[in-house]
């Protein structure tokens, strides 16, 4: 399918979505939203891609935010859509099958920061200034960032962002965990490929098994969580990359994964 606003690029098992308004800062406008969530689809039902990772096109900016000239214009039910459709592309994101990867090569502000939190893991270039200024604009995260901020970086830590609206550098973001690892820009991209390139050489069932009990396991109690992956661990059982796996380990040769 062909987009306006973003740039779907598949080679291998790996995607790169590249969000593309540069002369807006790849701000998230609604049209972008919607070509983000088609285009998010399009690769879950694409059989062979398993890792997505979603950059900013140009040198400047990841994403700037929500695109404030729509935020302008809405009053509270407008508001409540905008909200509600975010969060439903960043809960598709979160939740899916696919290992997402946010490659922050620059600017990570409100909406384009609680884009790269629904990510699993995100890397950022030494020129990537990430926060959520919404406090300065009068209004407060709508994509989630009063939720996954404190879940990330801890309630402290997380209200501070939240009530400055301060950005912080790559490497503060690092210190507080709000990023994985720090490349220089010239990096950022071969760096998030070869992560990719190292979960695309795992078991795929394995790995959408650990991913949902990361994710499911963080949405209730311990007990709970601990039942998710007993039960995620004894169906993995089941596989014949658990017998390919373990037999490979004991016979010293490399497995080769099937995803079956
Ligand atoms: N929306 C729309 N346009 C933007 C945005 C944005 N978020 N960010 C930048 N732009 C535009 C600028 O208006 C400018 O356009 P033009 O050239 O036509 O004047 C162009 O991009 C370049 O920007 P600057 O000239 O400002 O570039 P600087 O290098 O001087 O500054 C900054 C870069 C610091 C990133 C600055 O652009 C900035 O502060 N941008 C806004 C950041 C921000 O406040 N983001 C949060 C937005 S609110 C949000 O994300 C809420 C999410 C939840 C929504 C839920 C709704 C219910």
């Amino acid at each position: 399918m062909g987009y306006n606003t973003v740039k779907v690029e598949i080679e291998g098992g790996l995607a790169t979505i590249s969000v593309t308004r540069p002369k807006a800062l790849n701000a998230l406008n609604d049209e972008m939203i919607t070509e983000l969530g088609q285009a998010f689809t399009e690769l879950e039902q694409d059989e062979t891609t398993r890792v997505v990772i979603i950059t900013g096109d140009g040198e400047k900016a990841f994403v700037a935010g929500a695109d404030i000239r729509e935020l302008q214009q809405a009053d509270s039910v407008g508001a409540k859509r905008i909200s509600e459709k975010g969060h439903e592309l960043l809960t598709q994101i979160e939740t899916s099958n696919l290992i997402s990867i946010a490659a922050i090569n620059g600017f990570a502000l409100g909406g384009g920061c609680e884009l790269a939190m629904a990510c699993d893991i995100r890397y950022a270039s030494d020129s990537a200034r990430l926060g959520q200024p919404e406090i300065t604009l009068g209004i407060i995260p709508g994509y989630g960032g009063t939720q996954r901020l404190p879940r990330l970086i801890g309630e402290g830590r997380a209200l501070e962002l939240l009530l400055t609206g301060n950005m912080v550098k790559a490497d503060e973001a690092l210190r507080l965990g709000l990023v994985e690892s720090v490349f220089s820009p010239a990096d950022l991209m071969d760096a998030a490929r070869k992560l990719a390139g190292k979960i695309l050489s795992m078991p795929p069932l394995a790995i959408m098994s650990i991913k949902r009990c990361v994710r499911q396991g963080l949405e209730g109690s311990l007990a709970a969580g601990i039942a998710i992956e007993t039960a995620e661990f004894s169906s993995i059982f089941s596989t014949d990359d658990k017998n390919e796996g373990t037999t490979a380990f004991l016979e010293k040769r490399t497995p080769k994964f099937t995803g079956k």
